[in-house]
């Protein structure tokens, strides 16, 4: 991975934290206002896609009382990575100078933003890392840990991209790393959308860092992790992986 090398980063400029949301109404209210008080300066888009139990609601509910609160109101559920996409999008489009992936439900504590906004000084990336040394998972059955930790671990190998924790969804992007990802051409969802933004950010020279966390398991509404989620992202690494052997393959021989 890219050390940085001595190099020079600039300022951080506004944080705007995007919080994804499909049915996350008794959560959403507690969150936003972890975040509010865990780092004042940032400002908050909740990206809802209709939810029918009315978080979109409590959402503009949110913004009346406070103007660092924002909403994308989306208009079905297209899942986790077209959310980000349009939110990334609004978030570019008002000048944030900061991007950060953050769960409604509480598994990614607001508490730990400001460490990873601090590695982001020195970074393009920050990944909030549940499989480095200090990191770790509060709640979580065994059969849960071995499919995340598998996951990770079989990305890595097949995308020889040197993360512990490739499946997270708790990251502080700079705005210009997520300029130069092709966001065009990403379709992926689930957790392979967060696999397929790490192999860009690697593949194409960014510092990325990993800062331990600790993740705990949501304790309120229902998770929306399904097999179709799993299946996605083991067909499309492996897609990757295989591809890219290839093209190395093709590059040798030419060479
Ligand atoms: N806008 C939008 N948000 C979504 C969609 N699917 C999931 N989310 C949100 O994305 C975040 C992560 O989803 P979770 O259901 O917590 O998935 P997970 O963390 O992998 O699963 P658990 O660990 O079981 O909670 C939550 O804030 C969800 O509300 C979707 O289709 N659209
Ligand atoms: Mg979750």
């Amino acid at each position: 991975m890219n050390d940085g090398g001595g190099r020079q980063f600039g300022p951080l400029g506004t944080t705007l934290v995007i919080i994804p949301t499909f049915n996350e109404a008794e959560n959403i209210k507690a969150i936003v206002g972890r975040v509010r008080a865990s780092v004042p300066a940032a400002h908050v888009l909740i990206a809802d896609d209709n939810s029918p139990d009315g978080t979109g609601k409590l959402a503009d509910e949110l913004t009346v009382e406070d103007d660092q609160v924002h909403v994308l109101h989306r208009k079905g559920k297209e899942g986790l990575g077209a959310a980000y996409l349009a939110g990334f999008r609004w978030g570019l489009e008002h000048g944030y100078g900061v991007l950060v992936e953050m769960d409604a439900d509480g598994s990614h504590q607001p508490e730990e933003l400001p460490r990873l906004l601090t590695a982001l000084k020195g970074a393009d990336l920050v990944l909030g890392s549940r499989w480095v040394p200090g990191g770790r998972v509060v709640n979580w059955p065994k059969s849960r840990e071995f499919i995340s930790r598998g996951g990770s671990l079989y990305s890595r190998v097949m995308l020889d991209v040197p993360i512990r924790d490739v499946t997270g969804g708790y990251r502080a992007f700079r705005r210009e790393t997520l300029e130069g990802l092709g966001l065009g051409e990403v379709s992926s969802q689930g957790y392979c959308f967060q696999v397929d933004l790490a192999r860009r950010a690697v593949k194409a020279g960014y510092h990325v860092v990993e800062v331990p966390i600790t993740f705990v398991e949501r304790e309120l509404g229902d998770s929306k992790m399904s097999r179709d989620i799993l299946v996605e992202a083991l067909w499309r690494v492996t897609t990757w992986g295989v591809g890219e052997r290839a093209e190395r393959i093709r590059g040798r021989r030419k060479g």
